[in-house]
């Protein structure tokens, strides 16, 4: 991966948005220009695509495409020939998480203002836009990767759409949506709970995005599950932190209002083993995201440091 930064991870991660973005926004001007047909199409459709992009170039961090870009770098004998699929799989996991964010915003679920620092799609848009634009972002992502381009092998192109539809759906982040708010009601939520919860909302989608890499660059069955288990230590060590930053994060850098976990009787580390408790769990999974690693030696410095970053973020 380029190196845009004296900081080789930052400069990883920069350079992953940069191509991220650039396939993004390929990928949606030229599903846009489909659309309008005619001038009573013209309204809806263009409100519809303008609500996608707004919901994907709002300044995130493409955490998620770098995972899949840095853990195809690690399985690929010859990175470069893979990159072009890769960034059709990175696009498709930012689609997917862009969607949950948008519809995890809305007034049904958390009922957020700001995301990103900016108003939410719903607060931007309509609430029936915002739900609209999610679905077509999330069913965007399986076209993504369902065509040829993304790779000319169909056995790895069906691994590939059924391992995003089983992260994201109602075996993965949907099942931990429903999880998050079953939670409000139940008065005493064991460490086990939470950690299915945060395994399923955020861990299925993280570890995916692991898995996807390996998958693209033609990776054997135990360094996918290396970078699998990886990605399981890495989710749960993201929510952790997110869940840390909700407490004593700047609502500023983090872009979005803070101390809501707490109000809205959320299943966290903090609620059961307060700050100092969740920080050791944050340390734990840390450690264990690294042993993952051992498989690959010196090539997966990248991802150690990405659990480094997860690891003391601030945003
Ligand atoms: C609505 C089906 C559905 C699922 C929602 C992702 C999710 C499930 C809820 C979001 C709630 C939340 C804030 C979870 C914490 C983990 C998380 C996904 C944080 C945001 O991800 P970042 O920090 O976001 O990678 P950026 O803005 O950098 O893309």
């Amino acid at each position: 991966m380029a190196n845009i930064s004296p900081d080789p991870f930052a400069g990883a991660l920069g350079a992953a948005a940069q191509a991220t973005d650039a396939t993004l926004a390929a990928l949606i001007d030229a599903g846009a220009a489909g659309f309008p047909r005619g001038a009573a199409e013209a309204a809806g459709a263009v409100r519809l695509w303008d609500a996608m992009r707004y919901a994907l170039f709002a300044g995130g961090k493409r955490l998620r495409p770098f995972l899949v870009l840095a853990a195809a770098d690690v399985c690929a004998t010859d990175p470069a020939s893979v990159r072009p699929g890769a960034l059709r799989v990175a696009a498709a996991l930012e689609l997917v998480h862009c969607y949950s964010l948008v519809h995890d915003d809305l007034p049904a679920m958390d009922d957020d203002d700001l995301r990103r620092g900016q108003p939410t799609v719903h607060r931007k848009f309509d609430e029936a836009t915002a739900i609209l634009a999610g679905d077509a972002l999330l069913t965007l992502a399986f076209e993504v990767l369902a065509d040829t381009a993304t790779h000319t092998d169909g056995a790895v192109r069906a691994a590939l759409v059924a391992g995003l539809a089983k992260g994201a759906g109602a075996a993965g982040m949907v099942a931990g949506q429903a999880l998050d708010l079953a939670a409000a009601d139940i008065a005493d939520p064991s460490a086990g709970f939470v950690r299915r919860v945060q395994a399923l909302k955020t861990g299925a989608l993280i570890a995916f995005s692991c898995e996807a890499g390996a998958r693209i660059a033609g990776a054997d069955a135990a360094a996918i599950a290396a970078l699998g288990a990886y990605g399981d230590h890495l989710g749960a060590l993201f929510q952790i932190t997110d869940d840390l930053l909700d407490v004593e994060g700047d609502a500023a850098a983090v872009g979005k209002a803070l101390g809501k976990d707490a109000d809205q009787g959320k299943a966290t580390f903090v609620a059961l083993l307060g700050v100092d408790g969740a920080r050791r769990e944050a340390r734990d999974r840390h450690g264990m995201a690294l042993e993952s690693l051992d498989l690959f030696g010196k090539k997966a410095e990248l991802l150690g440091a990405a659990a480094d970053f997860v690891l003391h973020r601030r945003a």
